[in-house]
């Protein structure tokens, strides 16, 4: 509830005492920036933002927020697309961007201490020069922050060979919405006292506690990389090739696709060149990254196995060439946006299962939405989805309703790698049981038991929850 006009007053003293009068933004136009999304699906309103600049102005902080009684939206780079980083109805917007501490990586190379408001390439500009990488990456490198990957449990084309952002996390330091701060910061390999709240952190969309410091684990920087984009004729001849790269290449990095109504949009926005001499139905992008003569011998033996001729290949070896070929496939969301509000679904079923459901998605948007763009994407190697339709009134809720049932029939998840946040709350019961759910708020009632933080994310509303 946003505080009475009085108590108002009070409480907008009490956080200047804390991070200073700058640090507490109230005018229409500077809140403006945080109170929409990339997408422009979600929007809402904040009574007030605060950017506290450390841990302990965030314990301060979130003490007099509870003191106060108001709820609280977290905010990293405002890069997510479910909505869980928008403030609602006057929630108060607590934006960690300014936690932007980079320590210097630990002596044996294997940790790095980093503020939750450090962006992804931040992160690996600063690791570069010590011949270090940390060991995801995906295209909203430039805003997405730390604390907001670790809120989603973030994923993106390097996971087939790393993992998941849980995977990478050793500790968290974090504020409970009473201002109370746990710290497990100390990266210990053997660790089994009780419960993980580390893990319990990961992927609990600021609706736990607010992440601010982390642990992470790092990997030595690969020596060289190449990237080949392949045209597909479908997507079973996409699984040829992943599985060409399971048996000839085991320093393979990343496997994603798209398909050719994105690669068109794509080239449109960006005004880009046709990658391949010929047009395919579906393109495959494979990286790999390790010894410079081993990933060239891997790679031959994968394109050959996969029985791919060289018109149906682009392969890139130098920096500037291997990001070109990657800007085909991480310009999707950016073109899309440029195109409209879309329905956007990220989505993930097993990977021997991806080609026909995509078939299977396609005929029935097809039929239901002849009208409409479909633009299918995503991360091949591990079966994730993206889903986005361009066309249909963006308060429809029928797309959503059709692909996530398909999702549910396939036993896939409705959510592989960017969360419930507030756009699929309604639909959290294709995916877990009223057993797991209850359990779920009766975790997070003990970390929040008044609500407050990132309250209406995740959960399903009662209205919905029939
Ligand atoms: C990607 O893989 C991102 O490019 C964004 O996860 C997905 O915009 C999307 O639908
Ligand atoms: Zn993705």
């Amino acid at each position: 509830m946003e505080p009475l006009a009085a108590d108002r007053d009070a409480l907008l003293l009490a956080l200047a005492e804390v991070v200073g009068s700058q640090s507490v933004l109230t005018s229409d136009s500077v809140r403006v920036g945080y109170e929409h999304d990339i997408t422009g699906r979600h929007s809402g309103t904040a009574s007030v933002v605060v950017l506290p600049s450390s841990s302990d102005e965030v314990a301060k902080t979130m003490a007099v927020l509870s003191q106060h009684g108001c709820r609280v939206a977290i905010q990293g780079g405002n890069t997510g697309l479910v909505g869980g980083g928008i403030p609602y109805d006057g929630e108060v917007l607590l934006s960690l961007r300014r936690l932007s501490h980079l320590a210097v990586p630990s002596e044996d190379q294997t940790t790095v201490l980093v503020g939750a408001g450090v962006t992804l390439d931040e992160l690996q500009a600063h690791l570069r020069p010590h011949g270090l990488e940390f060991p995801l990456d995906h295209g909203g490198r430039s805003g997405a922050t730390i604390g907001g990957m670790i809120a989603t449990n973030a994923g993106g084309p390097w996971c087939i060979r790393h993992g998941m952002m849980r995977d990478h996390v050793l500790g968290v330091e974090a504020v409970l919405p009473d201002g109370s701060t746990i710290e497990r910061l100390r990266g210990l390999a053997k660790d089994n006292t009780g419960y993980d709240l580390t893990q319990l952190l990961v992927g609990s969309e600021g609706t736990l506690a607010v992440v601010t410091r982390a642990l992470l684990r790092l990997v030595p920087r690969a020596d060289s990389r190449i990237v080949a984009l392949t045209g597909l004729a479908d997507l079973r001849v996409g699984l040829r090739l992943l599985r060409a790269c399971r048996m000839h290449a085991p320093s393979t990095l990343a496997a994603d696709f798209f398909d050719s109504s994105g690669l068109a949009l794509v080239r449109d926005h960006k005004d880009l060149p046709a990658p391949l001499p010929v047009e395919h139905n579906y393109y495959g992008l494979v990286e790999l990254a390790g010894d410079h003569d081993r990933i060239w011998t891997e790679l031959e033996a994968t394109l050959t196995s996969a029985g791919l001729s060289q018109d149906q290949v682009a392969v890139a070896g130098d920096a500037s060439t291997r990001r070109r070929l990657w800007e085909y496939r991480e310009s999707h969301t950016e073109a899309l946006n440029a195109l409209g509000v879309p329905h956007k679904l990220d989505v993930s079923v097993s990977v021997d299962d991806l080609p026909s459901f995509v078939e299977e998605l396609r005929a029935l948007l097809a039929n239901r939405y002849p009208e409409a763009r479909v633009v299918i994407f995503g991360h091949l190697g591990d079966g994730n989805v993206h889903v986005n339709l361009i066309g249909p009134d963006p308060e429809d809720q029928s797309p959503s309703d059709l692909i996530l049932d398909r999702v549910a029939a396939h036993h896939g998840s409705i959510s592989a790698e960017h969360g419930i946040g507030v756009a699929k709350r309604k639909w959290l019961k294709l995916s877990r049981t009223a057993t797991e759910i209850e359990l779920m708020r009766r975790i997070k009632s003990a970390f929040d038991p008044d609500n407050r933080l990132g309250a209406g994310r995740i959960f399903p509303l009662e209205a919905d929850n029939t």
